[in-house]
């Protein structure tokens, strides 16, 4: 398949700060034993770490498989020849992923791809989880720089926008499609809230999700993680 589509596929943005994600990406790679199953994280710090496997994988021949966490990242494990499997078959060894914000208590920000329900599903079932960042995702309290965002099934839009009123929401905005009219959609078919809060306490992830006709939000809290940091160019 030299010339098909998958082969040719490539990031589809310039990486920021690529040296320094290039460090922890080959920290992760390093990780890797054979005859692991992987989570793999989505967004650009993610795509090189799985680069940076993919070449011990050809090099040292190593047996893996995959549970990527977007059709995105999936289609670069084809590319790289990193066999897939699903949570129907296994549960990971261990996963890495990006995120948006870092607190001091490992309590994350995720879902900026909008990839936040299987990123957290994949974690919920993996006993070892790190995270790789650069320092910019750093941060004292979550919602510094990024909303969070909600996933929610559509025809409960507005119920879950009034019960989000009601916990603290003092911003909601519906996610829109990029470069094209109309909301994102997610690959499970949901629409994407992004929403800040006056304050998010430490029970705050569970309060989201109590709500019906959400699926999953993308804060992350009380996770068992280790937070990989990649020092800026
Ligand atoms: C995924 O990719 C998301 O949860 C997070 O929004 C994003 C981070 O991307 P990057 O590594 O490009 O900053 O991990």
């Amino acid at each position: 398949m030299e010339n098909s589509l998958i082969n040719n596929l490539e990031w589809p943005a310039e990486i920021t700060n690529r040296n320094g994600k290039e460090k922890v990406a080959a920290e992760i790679a390093a990780k890797v034993k054979d005859g692991d199953v992987l989570g793999v994280g989505s967004g650009s710090t993610s795509y090189l770490a799985l680069l940076a496997i993919a070449e011990r994988v050809k090099k040292e021949k190593l047996n893996i498989r995959a549970i990527p966490t977007s059709l995105e990242i999936s289609m670069f494990c084809s590319k790289w020849g990193i066999p897939l499997t699903t949570l129907f078959e296994h549960k990971p060894n261990w996963l890495f992923d990006g995120a948006d914000e870092v607190d001091p208590n490992k309590s994350l920000i995720k879902g900026r791809g909008g990839a936040m329900f299987k990123e957290k599903l994949l974690m919920s079932c993996s006993p070892i989880n790190y995270i790789i960042v650069d320092e910019s995702k750093i941060v004292d309290k979550l919602g510094t720089n990024f909303p969070v965002p909600i996933e929610v099934f559509p025809q409960a839009l507005l119920h879950v926008e009034e019960e989000l009123k009601k916990i603290g929401a003092n911003e909601i905005v519906l996610r829109p499609a990029k470069g094209k009219d109309g909301p994102c959609i997610t690959e499970n078919g949901n629409l994407i809230l992004d929403c800040r809060f006056n304050n998010m306490h430490s029970h705050f992830e569970k309060d989201i999700k109590a709500i019906t006709g959400v699926i999953e939000s993308g804060l992350f809290m009380g996770y068992n993680l280790e937070v990989l940091v990649a020092a800026n160019n």
